[in-house]
């Protein structure tokens, strides 16, 4: 697997490793969704709800497809065995990310503002200096606004090892020092 691959598997699996105590449990997703809620100020109840869905959902699909030692968790090791088969996952990192894009754009109009995005990204875990640069990446609109699609379609590049040269992978890049 390339270094790039390889740290992009480690961020997300950070991230998804939402109480950081270096395993992903059904509790981080918990943990996720209600982060994701309680930033989702401008949403609907509809709209928190499929991101509660689909985060249970994602978690069900990793922990039958990835936990090989059947401890109910899955270890880095284990998730890092998944990485390269990205389409075992596609369905529910879809369906995630058209909710969370969803979340982005309460009005509907098919924009998400910069602080709608920073709000959310940070609220996953994301450090918000990487929140700017990625958004900046989707290259906003004069009046800082990005696509709600470009970020959909973002969220899967960022899950598809093949893909390179991506919005998401500012995201890895850590702050400079
Ligand atoms: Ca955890
Ligand atoms: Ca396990």
């Amino acid at each position: 697997m390339r270094d790039e691959a390889v740290n992009r598997a480690r961020g997300i699996f950070t991230v998804l490793d939402a109480d950081g105590n270096g395993v992903l449990e059904e509790a981080d997703f918990h943990l996720l969704s209600s982060r994701l809620e309680a930033a989702a100020v401008h949403s609907t109840p509809a709209q928190r709800e499929a991101v509660r869905v689909s985060l249970r959902d994602w978690w069900t699909a990793l922990v039958a497809g990835l936990d090989q030692d059947g401890d109910g968790r899955v270890d880095f090791e284990e998730y890092r065995g998944g990485v390269l088969s990205p389409q075992r996952f596609g369905a529910t990192v879809a369906a995630f990310a058209r909710a969370l894009a969803a979340l982005g754009d309460p009005e509907g109009d098919g924009t998400v503002t910069r602080e709608r995005f920073t709000a959310l990204m940070t609220a996953i875990g994301f450090a918000p200096d990487r929140v700017a640069a990625v958004f900046d990446a989707f290259g906003p609109s004069a009046d800082d606004r990005i696509e709600a699609t470009a970020w959909q379609a973002g969220v899967l590049d960022y899950f598809d090892p093949a893909k390179t040269d991506i919005p998401g992978d500012h995201l890895a890049i850590p702050p400079a020092s």
